[in-house]
């Protein structure tokens, strides 16, 4: 059976950021990798750190989205890394009008069982996710990603 979620994000006011957009996951059956597609407006030319954060709550903005969701207690990474958070889903390159539209392919991202990233809230940051390698303190918990200019819940879609 498959399943569908979907998240609408809003710019963060406390950044003053307008970016906005909406994020589409689907997901044939548990095992089979999920299938996000991304079409995002309104952020600056260049590399954006893009997680699924633990919490789906926006009451504070994006703040109270809490850490990048991380139910197997391994370190920040790479998608494609070994060791990285479920909820890492690397960089979205924006072009010049600051607009991403891309499908990505993820193996660790579900929608079914304990670890649904339904309910949950997928984040695009404001600087360049260093995916574990960049030597700075933040790197193996954030990437060293930045503000949180824009986020959404993720709900159960049809
Ligand atoms: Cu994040
Ligand atoms: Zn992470």
């Amino acid at each position: 059976m498959t399943l569908k979620a979907v998240a609408v994000l809003r710019g963060d006011k406390k950044f003053e950021s307008d970016a906005r957009g909406i994020v589409k996951f689907t997901q044939e059956k548990e095992d089979a990798p999920t299938v996000i597609d991304v079409d995002i407006e309104g952020l600056s030319p260049g590399n954006h750190g893009f997680h699924v954060h633990e919490f789906g709550d926006n009451t504070s903005g994006c703040t109270s989205a809490g850490d990048h969701y991380n139910p197997l207690n391994k370190q920040h990474g790479a998608p494609q890394d070994e060791n990285r958070h479920l909820g890492d889903l690397g960089n979205l390159m924006a072009s010049n009008d600051g607009t991403v539209k891309t499908i990505i392919e993820d193996k660790c991202i579900t929608l079914f069982g304990p670890h649904s990233v339904v309910g949950r809230t997928i984040i695009v940051h404001a600087d360049k996710d260093d995916l574990g390698k960049g030597n700075h303190h933040l790197s193996l918990s954030t990437g060293n990603a930045g503000a949180r200019v824009a986020c959404g819940v993720i709900g159960i879609s049809k």
